[in-house]
C-alpha cells in the first residue's frame, strides 16, 4: 500500500481564541468560556495566560475562580464557534475533499492525492496555518504524518500555533520515546496497567508480547500493539453525502388531539437541532420536512421551502402549520411523528464539478 499523507488540524484554546478576536482588548488576560461559577458552571476552555493558573477544561468554574482569582469567564456563544468552523472547512476545501470533521475545531485531512505546494503535505498545512491566520485572524496547530493517530500526536506537539512533522522515515525513531500516554484512548488506568507491564514509552511497549497485551486489554491489547510502532491503518472517512436528516417518535399510544401532537413536535425539533448541529459545517437546510403515520400506516410527507432571505430554518411555527396540514390529510389519530431537513452540501459547484470529471469524492 503506497504511503499515505494525513494533516490533523486543531484550533488553539478554540472558543477563547474566537473570543478573544472579537474582542482584542481580552488579550494578554486570563480568559475563560464557560457556566458562570456562582450556578455550578464549568470551564469548556481557556486560554493559555488562564492555563499557567492550573485552570483546564472541564474544571468546575468556582474551582478555576480560586486558582486564578481575576479569570474572565464569558458566556460560550456556539453560533459563532460553528461559523468560524465552517470558515475553517471552506479553507480545508481548497486543498482536499477528503476531511473527516472531529469536532468543531478538529479535522483530518488526507492530502495524499492533493497537487497543491508539489504534495508536500507539511507546505499545505503550512498554508492552511497562515490562511487561517490571515483570513480569520486565529491560530490552529497542525500535525502531519503518515497515518491519523501520527497527524493527531503531531498537532499536539507544538501547540499552540505549532506545526509538526512526522515523516515516514523518522516514525521508527519517534516511537521509541513517546510516552504511552500520547496514544489516544490511553487513559490514567491503562498508563498504569502499562506502567505495571514495564511500559512507560512505546518503544517499551514494542517489547511487550503480544498475548500479554491480549490478555490484559482484550482486543484492545492488538491494537496497542500496532499503535506502538506507529502503525495505523484508519482511513480518513469523509461522511457519505447526506441529502436530508430527520427524527421520528413512534407513540406507546397513538394521539389524537392537537395539543399533545404539537408538544411531541418541540421535542423532535429539539432533538432535529441536536443532530444538525453536528454536520452544520457541511450542509445547508433547504426544505423543513414532517412526516405524519396514521394508526391505520397510511403515511403522508409533507414540506416545504425554507425562504432565501435569512430566515432561520428552525421555525417551530412554520413546523407547527405543516404538521396541522398533514395531520388534516388523515384526519385520524397518529402512531408516529417525524421531523426533518432536505439538505444541500455547502460548495455543491466544488463537487459537482468533481463528479463532472470523474474524480474520487471520497
Ligand atoms: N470543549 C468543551 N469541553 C471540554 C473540552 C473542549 O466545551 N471538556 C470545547 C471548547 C474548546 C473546543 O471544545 O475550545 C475545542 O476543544 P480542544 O480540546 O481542542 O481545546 P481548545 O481548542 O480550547 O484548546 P487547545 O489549544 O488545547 O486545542
Ligand atoms: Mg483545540
Amino acid at each position: 500500500m503506497s504511503q499515505r499523507k494525513i494533516i490533523h488540524i486543531d484550533a488553539d484554546s478554540f472558543y477563547a481564541s474566537v473570543e478573544m478576536r472579537e474582542n482584542p482588548s481580552l488579550q494578554g488576560l486570563p480568559l475563560a468560556v464557560g457556566g458562570p461559577a456562582e450556578s455550578r458552571g464549568v470551564i469548556a476552555t481557556c486560554n493559555y495566560e488562564a492555563r499557567r493558573f492550573g485552570v483546564h477544561s472541564a474544571m468546575p468554574s468556582s474551582r478555576a475562580r480560586q486558582h486564578c482569582p481575576d479569570l474572565i469567564i464569558l458566556k460560550p456563544r456556539f453560533d459563532l464557534y460553528r461559523e468560524v468552523s465552517r470558515q475553517f472547512h471552506e479553507i480545508f476545501r481548497r486543498y482536499t475533499q477528503r476531511i473527516e470533521p472531529l469536532s468543531l475545531d478538529e479535522a483530518f485531512l488526507d492530502v495524499t492525492a492533493s497537487s497543491a505546494q508539489r504534495g508536500s503535505a507539511t507546505l499545505i498545512a503550512q498554508d492552511i496555518r497562515q490562511c487561517i491566520k490571515r483570513e480569520l485572524q486565529l491560530t490552529v496547530s497542525a500535525g502531519i504524518a503518515p497515518n491519523k493517530f501520527l497527524a493527531k500526536v503531531g498537532s499536539d506537539w507544538d501547540k499552540p500555533d505549532g506545526c509538526f512533522t512526522i515523516t515516514p522515515e523518522q516514525v521508527a525513531d519517534f516511537m521509541l520515546d513517546l510516552p504511552v500516554s500520547r496514544i489516544n484512548g490511553v487513559g490514567a488506568v491503562t498508563e498504569a496497567k502499562l506502567a505495571k507491564l514495564g511500559a512507560r514509552t512505546c518503544g517499551e511497549l514494542q517489547h511487550i508480547p503480544l498475548d500479554v497485551l491480549l490478555r490484559q486489554f482484550g482486543k484492545y491489547g492488538a491494537r496497542l500493539a500496532q499503535l506502538a510502532h506507529g502503525q495505523d491503518q484508519r482511513e480518513v472517512r469523509t461522511s457519505r453525502v447526506r441529502k436530508s436528516i430527520s427524527v421520528e417518535n413512534t407513540f406507546s399510544r397513538d394521539i389524537a388531539d392537537e395539543q399533545t401532537m404539537q408538544s411531541a413536535l418541540e421535542g423532535l425539533l429539539d432533538e432535529l437541532e441536536n443532530r444538525f448541529h453536528r454536520i452544520e459545517e457541511q450542509y445547508r437546510p433547504h426544505k423543513r420536512v414532517v412526516k405524519v403515520k396514521f394508526d391505520d400506516f397510511n403515511q403522508t410527507t409533507i414540506e416545504e421551502t425554507i425562504a432565501d432571505n435569512g430566515e432561520h430554518w428552525l421555525n417551530n411555527v412554520a413546523y407547527r402549520g405543516l404538521l396541522a396540514r398533514a395531520w388534516r390529510r388523515g384526519n385520524r389519530p397518529v402512531r408516529l411523528l417525524g421531523a426533518g431537513l432536505r439538505l444541500t452540501p455547502h460548495k455543491l459547484e466544488n463537487r459537482e464539478q468533481l463528479a463532472l470529471f470523474g474524480a474520487d469524492q471520497d
